[in-house]
């Protein structure tokens, strides 16, 4: 059989309750950011989780093996060609010895809390994509935020699906949805959405009691903290609703479906917008792993 392996820093870091935060791999292969951009993104996420004395833990599935915590030498091989694993593809990729599974949040969170991790950052999560009454096309994301107690840390969902329907989806399987230092639900690469958040926590503390609180009430849910990009580092609501409308058009014309339509719409908007879409993910995810150390933090000193 083969065990998940947790590296060495991180099962220490565990054990001697430091604090720990899960990184997604696919929005770091090609999948997610084109060369070199995706590993400047992997270097700034573990650089600002260190920041904050907390441990990194890249989660991938690699020669076969489902780990958590990579060594610095196995980040070209998360980096280079990889398939998208979700987590219902984690058994296959294990069991078929894929060289590289690249993580989506679905599958980072299964790890991670097999791992016992208890904080994960990501750039934007997958949701309800826009047209979902003909397509059914509902990321395993959501269902996996909620089924694992883990907090995850993102930027909204992915700008480019249905915002509305996906947190009402969130309502329905009893995800707590918090707004970090904001009352709207932030959109990926735009800070704002116009949709209102069901809550908003203003400093890492305040999660830290949400969490214990929902662990007191023997809720296992996980907990969803949303963080828009600065302005200064996002990019306009009109720009990226230009680039949308010909991503969405494109995929639809090249009649994509399943694993394959979010790396090809990302792809797209970061052409439809001359690539500033790119540096606006970059922020934005090293930006989510501040938060989320900031929180593993909070959740480590209040659990000592
Ligand atoms: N957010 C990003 N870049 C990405 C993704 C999210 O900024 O590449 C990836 C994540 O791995 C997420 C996945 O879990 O897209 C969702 O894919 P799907 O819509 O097929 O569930
Ligand atoms: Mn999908």
């Amino acid at each position: 059989m083969t065990q998940l392996l947790v590296s060495d820093e991180v099962g220490t870091a565990l054990a001697e309750r430091r604090p720990v935060v899960a990184l997604e791999s696919t929005i770091f292969s090609h999948l997610g950011l084109p060369s070199p951009s995706n590993a400047d993104a992997l270097e700034r996420c573990i650089a600002a989780i260190r920041g904050h004395g907390g441990d990194p833990a890249v989660t991938a599935v690699i020669d076969g093996v489902p780990r958590v915590g990579i060594e610095q030498h196995e980040h070209e091989r998360v980096l280079g060609p990889a398939r998208k694993a979700a987590a219902r593809d984690l058994p296959v990729a294990v069991g078929q010895g894929w060289p590289v599974g690249a993580t989506t949040v679905s599958a980072s969170l299964t790890l991670a809390a097999a791992a016992g991790v208890e904080v994960f950052a990501t750039g934007g999560i997958g949701g309800v994509h826009r047209g979902v009454e003909q397509s059914g096309d509902i990321s395993a994301d959501l269902g996996a935020i909620a089924a694992h107690p883990i907090v995850t840390v993102c930027a909204g969902a992915k700008v480019f699906l249905d915002l509305a329907r996906t947190l009402e989806h969130l309502e329905t399987i009893g995800v707590p949805v918090l707004g970090w230092r904001t009352d709207e639900l932030p959109a990926f690469t735009t800070p704002t959405s116009g949709l209102p958040v069901p809550h908003r926590v203003d400093d890492a503390d305040e999660v830290a009691r949400v969490v214990r609180a929902a662990r007191a009430l023997h809720m296992p849910t996980g907990v969803l903290v949303t963080v828009p990009v600065s302005e200064a580092d996002g990019l306009a609501k009109a720009d990226i609703d230009a680039a949308l409308g010909s991503a969405l058009a494109a995929a639809t014309s090249a009649g994509l479906t399943g694993a394959a339509v979010t790396p090809f719409v990302l792809e797209h908007i970061a052409i439809a917008t001359e690539g500033r879409s790119v540096p606006a993910n970059l922020a934005l995810a090293e930006q989510n792993a501040d938060v989320a150390a900031a929180i593993a933090r909070a959740l480590a000193a209040s659990t000592a």
